[in-house]
């Protein structure tokens, strides 16, 4: 731009990742806006009928039953805080493939069909058979994200990794062994800085990361709905426990990541 004075300024264009050309991208942009929004929202907030069905310490975990044709899609909230980790770090390693079999422990195999950019990739993912329903796969896009931190602005800022079912020619629905699940997924963190002492540098001690895991799993098939609900009573808690553990053992001599 040319002032009067005839001065330049640089005009910057705004950053553009390529995701943003993707086929998928205005969807992308969409479903991580929604589940940004409802997982920000209490579960006092967010309409009635949560049922706490699992704690642990800091963990809850609640869930509204639901079916839609006679199969169990009961969406999950859970909300964890955890010392000494970043909500940076957290979405770090829920996102990048190179960690995944050493957390998810349901899973048998898992391939990245397509990497739209570095936050952006399609997965799919074989899960383990749980006798006496079929075998399950999926295949999702998985998004990673910064959020500015609206409450805190001098604070960290929130990160996200948000999961959605979506269909790649490489692997159709139901052609093979296993039955297709649908899934909506987001992890949303956010971390809290409290002041060190005086003169004495940010540790891992003044840490503190509050997660939100909200999941919808359609499984896509008949399966028994009490076997369901007694594979999520047990499974999820596990999961939410086992990854953040694993992540602080990560991290425990790494640099704080913000
Ligand atoms: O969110 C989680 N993991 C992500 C990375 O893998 C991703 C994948 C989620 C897959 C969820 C599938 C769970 C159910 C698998 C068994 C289905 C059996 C149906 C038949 C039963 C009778 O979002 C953590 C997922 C933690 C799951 C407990």
């Amino acid at each position: 731009e040319r002032l009067k004075s005839g001065q330049v300024i640089p005009v910057t264009p705004p950053p553009t990742s390529p995701a943003t050309l993707h086929r998928l991208w205005p969807e992308i942009e969409k479903v991580v806006k929604q589940e940004v929004a409802m997982a920000k929202l209490g579960v006092g907030e967010s309409g009635t009928g949560w049922q706490l069905f699992a704690e642990d310490g800091e963990m809850r975990m609640y869930r509204r039953e639901e079916e839609v044709d006679g199969m169990v899609v009961d969406p999950l909230k859970a909300v964890h805080v955890v010392k000494g980790i970043t909500g940076r770090e957290l979405c770090h390693y829920f996102f990048n493939p190179q960690y995944r079999y050493d957390w998810e422990t349901t899973l048998e195999h898992m391939n990245v069909l397509e990497t739209i950019s570095e936050d952006t990739l399609i997965f799919h993912q074989t899960h383990k058979r749980i006798w006496p329903a079929s075998q399950r796969d999926v295949v999702f896009w998985s998004h990673l994200r910064r959020l500015p931190n609206d409450q805190d602005r001098d604070g960290p800022d929130i990160w996200t990794v948000v999961n959605n079912s979506t269909e790649h020619p490489d692997h159709p629905a139901n052609a093979g062994k296993c039955v297709r699940i649908f899934l909506t997924v987001c992890l949303l963190c956010q971390t809290r800085v409290d002041p060190p002492k005086a003169g004495a540098p940010v540790s891992r001690d003044d840490i503190t990361c509050k997660i939100t895991y909200c999941s919808v799993v359609n499984p896509g098939g008949w399966a028994p709905a009490s076997v369901l609900r007694a594979v999520y009573k047990r499974e999820y808690p596990k999961f939410l426990k086992r990854f953040t553990a694993y992540v602080k053992n990560q991290t425990k001599d790494k640099p704080i990541m913000y």
